[in-house]
């Protein structure tokens, strides 16, 4: 029995010793765990795709500036194998704490788990990771985008009442991306409750304005009928306007269109009636990050999850919004 007991108790010692110092060797160099200087963050980014991306950033610059905390700030260039190098050299370099966006959800593991091994908390920002061990971060803060999914899906079911036929192409986010994966999830189980909805092309314009607006002109081509355009994002709807311009038809008219992100020219569109419906995805992170990574790094227990709060936008929302959208 003894025996069965002692590594448990040896490993449960090891563990409380490992967080009181607030993590072993870093402990020099984070104020939060007895160092001298302030917290030190490595923040590795996905890149600058969009219109959200760049606002996500700006606010954890601005956040980390006013919470007096030193950023070290990585653009991934949308490429996992960039993100994965920011996150070593951050390991490297001893930083307090780690935060980054992951471009996909698979392939973390191994670099998560030599910052856990270096004793360096990871936190979570906007997307997950598919990582089974929840020990090797230790929260994630962002949206539920099954949820944002549904919201769109649910706005086209009420708008397709009394329609017979309806013919969605849908333009999905980063391939292999949670918010991709999650939105065109919640979307396609929230239109089942309406049979005459039909998703007859998906396709990924990797979250950009010229990626969506590259498909959609291959989807008007192949398409005869298409009566609504889902995008994952702002950016690749305002890329579809652009085709659907071009090719002689009225955005949100001749062919609906409903967003997630309301980015200010997502909104602008919106209010200009060129796009129907727009779910809100939040990139003001910042603060909610920093707040998160004292705790963290004081060696305070966190959330496992944090969701961020959004809204969505009808077309007359869009007109009384616009004037105080901060991004
Ligand atoms: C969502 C975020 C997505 C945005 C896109 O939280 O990861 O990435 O919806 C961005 O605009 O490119």
């Amino acid at each position: 029995m003894l025996n069965k007991i002692l590594p448990v108790a040896v490993g449960a010692v090891a563990l409380v010793a490992l967080s009181a110092c607030g993590g072993g060797s870093n402990a020099a160099t984070g104020a939060g765990a007895g160092g001298k200087g302030p917290i030190v963050m490595g923040f590795a980014q996905v890149g600058a795709e969009s219109g959200w991306r760049t606002a996500n950033t700006k606010s954890v610059q601005e956040s980390a500036k006013a919470a007096g905390i030193t950023l070290k700030f990585s653009d991934a260039q949308q490429k996992q194998e960039n993100q994965i190098k920011a996150i070593r050299s951050y390991i490297q370099q001893k930083v307090d704490v780690i935060a980054f966006s992951p471009v996909v959800e698979t392939g973390w593991d191994t670099v998560l788990l030599e910052a856990k091994r270096a004793n360096i908390p990871v936190i979570l920002t906007d997307r997950a990771v598919d990582s089974e061990d929840k020990t090797l971060y230790k929260t994630f803060l962002g949206s539920d985008f099954v949820a944002e999914g549904k919201k769109a899906g649910e706005w086209l079911v009420k708008d397709s009442q009394g329609k017979s036929e309806v013919n969605v192409v849908e333009l999905q986010g980063t391939t292999g991306a949670a918010p991709a994966i999650d939105r065109k999830e919640g979307f396609a189980e929230a239109v089942k409750a309406a049979p005459q909805i039909k998703v007859i092309a998906s396709q990924t314009g990797d979250f950009t304005r010229s990626g969506g607006k590259q498909v959609m002109e291959a989807f008007l081509k192949s398409n005869p009928k298409i009566d609504v355009v889902y995008a994952h994002n702002d950016d690749m709807g305002l890329g579809a306007i652009e085709a659907i311009e071009a090719a002689g038809k009225v955005p949100g008219k001749d062919i609906k269109i409903i967003t997630v992100d309301a980015v200010h020219d997502g909104v602008q569109a919106l209010a200009d009636g060129k796009i129907n419906y727009i779910v809100e995805c939040s990139p003001l992170l910042g603060d909610q990050l920093m707040d998160l990574a004292k705790k963290v790094v004081a060696g305070q227990s966190v959330p496992e999850r944090v969701v961020t709060q959004e809204t969505t936008f009808t077309q007359e929302q869009a007109k009384a919004a616009l004037p105080q959208r901060k991004y």
